[in-house]
């Protein structure tokens, strides 16, 4: 970041005001006599007071809650050089500077990280041809097909504008009504309330582009693409029920994981993926290209992984640089261009145009986490919050008297040119009929989940339209529903008490699409049964419960094995302080039952030690904590004494054991010297993350 007063190292020196004047006195104000009236001559507690009553500025209109970090990108190889001339995109020895903002979309500043939603991922690449910046989201396809139905979709989600009512939710009248009234947003929908609306971390969730981009080669050929980033940690995601209560527990729970994982140098990664097709393909498939609310599936377009983002440094300050970034999908460097996406269309006028609120004025690219790393020269001046204009008496073109200068560049000085693409047409306000069918790939969606991402839909219905008061709405959309999949519009309608649908037909495609290549399913669509997503434990937090009197040697075994390979373990007891072990080492205890919850963690482990385990024998909390794991379907482990903790839990259908082994993700050895091969299952359940089978006995556990 550039060198910037506010930022300046408050060590050694003296407290000013803002123009420099040393302050003698800054716990009172000036007052006529030690009990009287505070003066107008205390300038100081009015410069402090007016700077302090200014300094909120307008949050995002979308995407108020955002998290940040700052990182690299580096591509593989040369291999893009055919579709593209973008020199970050095609040249490995180049390591460009990023700084990516996750979001949430609806809820304003202070929601809560958990609720469900789509996520913002933004970034800006701080290229050697200047920024460039992918605005993307989380899910792949988005609501709306035309920019002008934004304005709308965004009131009918936020709060209701009569007693803004509900914060950060789309379980409201308002936002169902316009859902089941716009059917073009029913595969954004399928995404929406599927296990994607809930990333365990920013770590683990996917980023897409959305919308088709073009990529243009040197000789100015132009191909069609989307973007795609592949979290390195695998996909996961945490349940509905584990998002509501950690939004109670710790509602920074995404950005604090983020924070952490940099701080303890577990950066997150994330590949670039690129889809590619020629210009001659456009109309191939049974959708079309520049319809945002349909995906190019996996199976039909593979997805070539490219290069790799590496985030690994924290801001330095929030304000400054995650909440005062702006980005703009208007924000090209030659190489890459538009298609006519009318999504993408519109928004290429927004971003610029909601700066000028949000940050004040025409100079937010003169704001230091905006600024690109390379020269900017051109005649714009003036303006507020302006920081420098060019220097001399030119500032206009063309010019002689500052010898013609600054100069345009030619496309071989490194000039972006637009594509020139052909045009022709009438001016017209209407869809394509390309852009008709919006229910296949809701099909395509809902049939590609596995048992469990499906049944998590049904139970994200139940609550959604659970909470629509108006029953026409519901049943509109359970209409809707049927049109999908049968069977979930007849187990939403039984959830939320209306009729199921009798005689809707499910959607078939039209004439027109039969015969294009089309995806019957299409699995990289999951969330979990991913088959690359079993691979790492980076990022897990494991909870070790227990009390004075606890095995070390055991605490030790799993210290050692996980924490080598970027997992983090937390020590929770009744109370903080230090707790011994049996043969007498102290540990510090990390949270105390109060401060911390089941749901926060990825995984417990339970030591034995007779002292220990005989004391959270008699602890409610604990019990809760072990039973609640369960019902959450995470791996549990559980050394010697520890075991019969395991078994007072009463955790339905579930084995436990004399020997080190593993029942539905259960790890148990009644033999406490085994704590190593405990561990090594343990080790093996928490990379797998979740053992779906125990929903199978979900209400048997009260939690
Ligand atoms: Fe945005 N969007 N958007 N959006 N969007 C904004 O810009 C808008 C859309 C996305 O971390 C705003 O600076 C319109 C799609 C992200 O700072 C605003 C349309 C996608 C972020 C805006 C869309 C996005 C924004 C609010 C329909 C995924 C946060 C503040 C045409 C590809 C970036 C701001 C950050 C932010 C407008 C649709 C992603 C108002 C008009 C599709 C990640 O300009």
């Amino acid at each position: 970041m550039a060198k910037n007063d506010q930022s300046m190292d408050k060590a050694h020196q003296h407290l000013t005001t803002d123009q420099g004047l040393k302050i003698n006195d800054n716990d009172n104000s000036l007052k006529a006599g030690i009990r009287g009236g505070t003066l107008m001559d205390d300038f100081h507690f009015r410069e402090k007071m007016t700077h302090f009553d200014h300094e909120r500025i307008p949050e995002r209109v979308v995407h108020a809650r955002g998290a940040a970090a700052h990182g690299v990108f580096k591509i593989y190889d040369d291999s893009l050089k055919q579709y593209t001339k973008a020199r970050f995109l095609t040249d490995p020895s180049l390591e460009t500077k990023t700084f990516t903002r996750f979001s949430t979309v609806v809820g304003s500043r202070g929601s809560a990280d958990t609720v469900r939603d789509v996520r913002g991922f933004a970034t800006k690449f701080y290229t050697v041809e200047g920024n460039y910046d992918l605005v993307g989201n989380n899910m792949a396809p988005f609501f709306i097909q035309d920019a002008i139905k934004f304005p709308d979709l965004v009131h009918a989600i936020k709060p209701e504008p009569h007693h803004e009512i509900p914060q950060a939710s789309a379980a409201h009248d308002n936002f169902w009504d316009f859902v089941s009234l716009t059917p073009e947003t029913l595969n954004m929908i399928m995404w929406v309330l599927s296990d994607k609306a809930f990333p365990r971390s920013f770590a683990t969730m996917e980023g897409f582009g959305v919308h088709t981009f073009r990529l243009i080669n040197e000789q100015g050929v132009s191909h069609f693409c989307k973007f795609h980033w592949k979290p390195l940690a695998g996909v996961h995601s945490i349940t509905f029920e584990e998002a509501s209560k950690i939004a109670g527990k710790d509602p920074d729970f995404n950005r604090r994981d983020l924070w952490d994982m940099i701080e303890k140098g577990n950066f997150p990664e994330f590949e670039l993926a690129l889809q590619i097709i020629s210009e001659n393909e456009e109309f191939d498939f049974d959708f079309d290209i520049l319809d945002a609310t349909k995906v190019w599936p996996e199976e039909l377009i593979p997805l070539k992984r490219v290069g790799k983002l590496t985030m690994n440094r924290n801001p330095d300050n929030y304000f400054l640089e995650t909440e005062q970034v702006a980005f703009h999908p208007g924000n090209l460097v030659p190489g890459i261009d538009f298609s006519n996406d009318p999504l993408l269309q519109g928004r290429l006028f927004s971003y610029l145009d909601t700066q000028l609120t949000r940050l004040g004025g025409p100079n937010f690219a003169q704001i230091p986490i905006n600024q690109p790393h390379v020269p900017v020269v051109n005649n714009q001046q003036d303006g507020f919050m302006r920081q420098n204009n060019m220097k001399g008496r030119i500032n206009y073109s063309p010019n002689s008297l500052g010898g013609g200068c600054p100069f345009a560049a030619g496309a071989n000085e490194g000039a972006f040119v637009h594509h020139a693409e052909r045009v022709e047409g009438f001016k017209i306000k209407q869809r394509s009929e390309s852009f008709n069918d919006h229910y296949s790939q809701a099909q395509l969606f809902y049939n590609s989940m596995s048992a469990v991402e499906q049944q998590h839909m049904v139970e994200g219905f139940h609550f959604e339209l659970g909470k629509v008061e108006h029953m026409h709405v519901r049943k509109r959309m359970v209409d809707h529903l049927a049109k999908i999949n049968s069977a979930l519009a007849e187990k939403v309608a039984k959830g939320i008490g209306v009729d199921a649908p009798a005689g809707t037909e499910l959607y078939t495609i039209s004439e027109a699409a039969k015969g294009r290549k089309r995806a019957e399913t299409s699995p990289a669509l999951r969330t979990i049964e991913r088959k690359e997503n079993v691979s790492t434990i980076k990022g897990k937090k494991v909870a070790i419960l227990l009390e004075d009197g606890f095995d070390g040697a055991a605490v030790s075994a799993l210290k050692t094995a996980i924490e080598k390979e970027g997992a983090l373990c937390e020590v929770v007891s009744k109370n903080q302080g230090k707790r011994k072990s049996a043969s007498g080492d102290d540990v510090k205890t990390d949270k105390n039952h109060m401060t911390t919850a089941s749901v926060l963690y990825d995984a417990v482990f339970i030591p034995g030690g007779k002292e220990s385990v005989e004391k959270m024998m008699k602890m409610g909390d604990v019990l809760y904590f072990i039973r609640e794991m369960y019902k959450h379907c995470k791996p549990i482990g559980a050394v010697g004494e520890a075991t019969k903790l395991v078994e007072a839990c009463q955790l339905p259908e579930l084995m436990v054991f004399d020997q080190p082994a593993v029942d539905k993700g259960v790890v148990t050895s009644l033999n406490g010297s085994k704590a190593d091969e405990v561990v090594k299952l343990f080790k093996k359940a928490l990379i797998q993350a979740r053992f779906w089978e125990r929903e199978k006995v979900k209400d048997m556990i009260p939690a």
